[in-house]
């Protein structure tokens, strides 16, 4: 005898058995991401979300949790624990870890990109994927190239309007030989030293001046410790999305999808909020008492000129190869 109840029990059991395979898709998961800014940097947009889309997406159970001001290290040591599948994902840029893979250094090299409309072709395509590709080797995987922004340089001596008032300024650089080869090149003396000591480092007059992009000058405060801006514009810094390959081989093929795509989500907004915060914070640092200088078309043609050496100089460590794929790539975008 088939009862009401037996069939509402064979129909829920039906129902669990096919919520099975979908359920088991996606564990309680909580990815740490450690970034060396502060929450209010629109990297903070970015998470949201990226977190958002994959709450979504996973019914509530991949939650994305982000570690702010280098609470789990910087740029470089956090990529270490990255690699070595202690730590799930961090927004690094790219320049510091030209130490691991020495082709990132063509990012580095002064004026590369123009706009932020060549970096973002250049590098969700073809060739940014070429260097997404390079990354697995060594212990990471590449989810979205977010931003960092293009970098201007502030000081605490005078106002620099040429490459000649650069010179004798102690400047603070990434831990990356092209960026302290460009600022040598300039005449300053360039101190390398992580993120998270450079605010000290400007207070105590331990160096003159460090470059970054506006949205972290101000997210950092340097406006304090710092009275010149001058508009260098000279490098653009990508941010890496990178996971752990380690944690990363552990996922299922849709929880890897997930984190993807919502990678993906997260760099639309992301890019959005930091153009459009890098204009509200040049003015804010600018209402802060920060002096803004530009720097003459003349004299920027003279500064790139000056700083064309550097090019040759790191041609042989970051490769033939990969100069030809970027400057061929950047020449096919800009059409000529
Ligand atoms: C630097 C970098 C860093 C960023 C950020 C912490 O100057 O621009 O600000 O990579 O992720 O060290």
């Amino acid at each position: 005898l088939i009862t009401r109840t037996s069939i509402t029990a064979a129909i829920t059991a039906a129902a669990l058995l096919a919520a099975v395979p979908a359920n088991a898709q996606f564990q309680n998961r909580t990815i740490r991401v450690s970034n060396g800014v502060s929450k209010e940097h629109p990297m903070g947009n970015g998470l949201a979300a990226m977190g958002a889309c994959t709450l979504e997406k996973t019914g509530g159970k991949m939650k994305i949790q982000p570690y702010w001001d280098g609470a789990l290290g910087n740029d470089l040591t956090a990529t270490q624990s990255v690699r070595t599948g202690s730590l799930e994902m961090v927004l690094t840029s790219t320049a510091p870890l030209t130490s691991i893979i020495p082709a990132f250094g063509v990012f580095d090299l002064p004026f590369l990109f123009n706009d932020e409309k060549e970096a973002d072709q250049l590098l969700d395509g073809k060739v940014g994927a070429w260097f997404s590709d390079k990354l697995p080797a060594v212990g990471a995987v590449n989810l979205s190239w977010w931003e960092n922004g293009f970098r201007h340089t502030t000081n605490s001596r005078r106002p620099i309007t040429k490459a000649e008032d650069f010179s004798g300024v102690k400047m603070r650089v990434m831990q990356n030989n092209i960026f302290i080869d460009t600022f040598k090149e300039l005449g300053s003396n360039a101190v390398p030293l992580a993120f998270s000591e450079i605010y000290s480092a400007l207070e105590t007059r331990t160096v003159d001046g460090q470059e970054n992009p506006f949205n972290n000058i101000e997210n950092m405060k340097f406006y304090e410790v710092q009275k010149y801006l001058t508009l260098t514009k000279h490098a653009y810094s990508p941010t890496l999305v990178l996971f752990s390959k380690k944690v990363w081989d552990g996922l299922s093929p849709e929880e890897q999808n997930v984190l993807k795509e919502c990678a993906a989500v997260g760099q639309k907004e992301q890019r959005k909020v930091n153009r459009e915060k890098a204009e509200v914070s040049l003015t804010n640092l600018k209402s802060q008492g920060m002096q803004i200088n530009e720097i003459a078309p003349e004299e920027m043609a003279r500064m790139r000129d000056k700083l064309r050496v550097i090019n040759d100089r790191h041609a042989a460590s970051i490769g033939r190869e990969t100069l030809d794929l970027v400057f061929g790539e950047l020449k096919r975008i800009r059409g000529n």
